[in-house]
């Protein structure tokens, strides 16, 4: 059986996640693709916002820094700049990265420094009590949504996919193995890439949709993720209300430390 307790900082246990709470099964995913990627803890840096998602770097024992709401990429980027060598890994809620982030998060696309974002998407903002973000689902429910939301939520793996990114790729937290791989293929990229990873966040989204127990909104997932090769096949009807998982978009160009480094005359990194 996998042994997680090694990258676990155990002084930092109990996590403040609800049971059923999608986080940790992410947590744990991000774990097992870094020991299959064989990265030390030395070469690995992990970067966070603010939120329930953005507490998990607390909980692992890498290099991470816990930073402002929204601004992880903006930090992750310094710490790639600065010490290339490192694996850097950028992780937050669908809030911190798509609403108040929401600009550092397109213009890291067109950037294309080689690194990995994570970004946790349980369509709420968990920890401030469940207001809507950018991707509550139209009509669905939140603190702040009572009769529902009226806007359109964003698609994140096209938002970013649109913005540049050059990996992108989707993953649920019922797909847990399926996600860890992901992660993994994520993590050998040469450049920018993202894996949004739908979870459950039963306290306070489940809680304003009729799905309140950790479960249902893993059964959520099954019944709505469809996998790639079979959402090809899928006509306009079919799809509604339904999402591709799996590695959606990949692109070959050249990552910014590269190019950098070649115009300036550096040698190659
Ligand atoms: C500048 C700033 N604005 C607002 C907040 C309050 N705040 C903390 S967490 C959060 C939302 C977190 O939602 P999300 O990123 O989706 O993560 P989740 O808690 O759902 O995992 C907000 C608005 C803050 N900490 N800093
Ligand atoms: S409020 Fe939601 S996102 Fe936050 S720990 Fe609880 S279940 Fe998870």
């Amino acid at each position: 059986m996998f042994d997680y307790s090694s990258y676990l900082r155990k002084g930092k246990l109990p996590h403040i996640w609800c049971p059923g709470c999608g986080h940790g099964i992410i947590m744990k995913g991000l774990i097992r693709a870094i020991d299959a990627m064989g990265w030390s803890k030395d070469e690995t840096a992990i970067a966070s916002g603010i939120g329930c998602a953005s507490r998990l770097p607390g909980y692992v024992d890498f290099n991470t820094v816990h930073t402002t709401h929204g601004r992880s990429i903006a930090f992750a980027t310094g710490i790639k700049l600065a010490n290339p060598k490192l694996n850097v890994v950028v992780l937050g809620g669908d809030g911190d990265m798509t609403a108040i982030g929401g600009n550092h998060l397109i213009h890291a696309c067109r950037r294309n420094i080689d690194m990995t974002l994570i970004i946790m998407n349980n369509n709420i903002y968990g920890m401030t009590g469940g207001q809507y973000s950018p991707t509550t689902p139209n009509g669905m429910g939140a603190t702040t949504a009572p009769y529902g939301m009226i806007e359109n939520n964003f698609d994140v793996a096209e938002l970013v996919a649109g913005a540049g990114a050059t990996f992108v790729a989707r993953g649920t937290t019922y797909h847990a193995m399926q996600m860890t791989d992901i992660i993994k293929q994520a993590f050998k990229h040469k450049g920018f890439s993202v894996v949004e990873v739908i979870a459950g966040c039963p306290t306070n989204f489940g809680r304003k949709n009729k799905r309140a127990e950790g479960y249902s909104m893993l059964e959520w997932q099954r019944d709505t993720a469809v996998p790639l090769e079979r959402w090809q096949t899928m006509g306009a009807d079919e799809r509604a209300d339904k999402y591709p998982i799996g590695i959606l978009h990949k692109q070959e160009r050249e990552d910014y430390l590269t190019t950098y480094d070649r115009m300036a005359g550096f040698k190659a990194i």
